[in-house]
């Protein structure tokens, strides 16, 4: 398959999920992915804050240390299991399949699509919740300059298609809250984007008291420090500017966007934001998972 294939490629649907096409390609590699009891997964909804988790995650795994961090890129130090595209980015299974235990994975998949023996292996997980209208918009930007996804139109349009589940992964509401139930019987530390944005270096002892790991003050205000979004959107190791351009325009709209919370604001209209919390109301009804909007 050519490159050009790929790109502005309507969703493939795999097993009732729309996927990006280029990673629906061969999926069988992700069905049939050994994953190994020491494994430690970092799983969202996409635009959660994975990238800050995982940059978060391996510098804690490193003590500190950013002499990897600089040099190789977050796509080989936490590689995302279903990433692939041939010819253009290497497939995440490839990687993970060539890396020392203890890895690190990322992964955006529904529990439904998480390979089989990864239950098997009770694999330990760090899911990153962000409030929908923030991951909405977001979503959005990253559609725009994310060429292996279809184009989102207008934001109007695209809100609709976010409310719908019409985007990649399907249904924001769905994963939040079935990941949600799952903790009752699964090792998941579940977090928020907001409260790492309110007190990082509260919520990056909980990660470190997750993962067995014990580091110093100095050591911890370290990694607050490294994982600030300037310094993480100057990164070229994080800020995703090593991906070919034929798959992220960074002129469109950079990866590393604005990295706040509240930023619907400045997209939803009075009625779109009356229209969207009236459906979120029906949606998310019953589920004891709370979100906040703004800090
Ligand atoms: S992806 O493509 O799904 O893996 O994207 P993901 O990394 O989950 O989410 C990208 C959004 O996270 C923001 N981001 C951060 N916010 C605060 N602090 C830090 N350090 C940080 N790093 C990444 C990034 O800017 C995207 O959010 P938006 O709202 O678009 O800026």
């Amino acid at each position: 398959m050519t490159s050009p294939d790929i790109i502005r490629h309507d969703w493939e649907i795999v097993h009732g999920y729309p996927m990006v096409y280029a990673f629906s390609i061969n999926w069988e590699r992700v069905e049939q992915f050994q994953c190994k009891p020491q494994d430690v997964w970092v799983i969202t909804y996409p635009k959660s804050g994975t990238t800050w988790m995982s940059e978060i995650m391996d510098l804690i795994k490193n003590d500190g240390s950013v002499e990897k961090q600089g040099k190789v890129p977050i796509t080989e130090r936490v590689p995302m299991l279903e990433a692939a595209a041939p010819g253009i980015i290497p497939a995440g299974t490839e990687i993970l399949e060539k890396m020392p235990s203890p890895r690190f994975v990322k992964s955006h998949l529904p529990i439904s699509l998480l390979p089989k023996n990864f239950w098997d292996n009770n694999c330990k997980v760090i899911y990153v919740a962000r409030n929908a209208k923030d991951v909405a918009v977001s979503f959005y930007n990253f559609d725009r300059m994310n060429k292996f996804h279809p184009e989102p139109g207008t934001f109007a349009e695209y809100l609709e298609k976010f409310m719908s589940g019409n985007v990649a992964y399907g249904s924001w509401y769905e994963h939040v809250t079935s990941w949600w139930e799952k903790k009752k019987d699964h090792p998941i530390l579940y977090l928020f984007y907001e409260d790492i944005k309110e007190d990082p270096k509260r919520e990056i002892q909980k990660v470190m008291q997750f993962l067995g790991k014990k580091l110093d003050e100095e050591t911890l205000d370290r990694i607050v420090q490294r994982t600030s979004f300037q310094t993480m959107k100057d990164n070229f190791m994080v800020n995703y500017k090593t991906i070919p351009t034929i798959m992220m325009d960074h002129d469109i709209s950079p990866f590393m966007r604005k990295g706040i919370a509240g930023d619907w604001k400045n997209y939803f209209t009075v009625a779109q934001n009356e229209m969207f919390d009236a459906d979120y109301e029906k949606k998310m009804h019953g589920t004891t998972l709370k979100f906040r909007t703004e800090i």
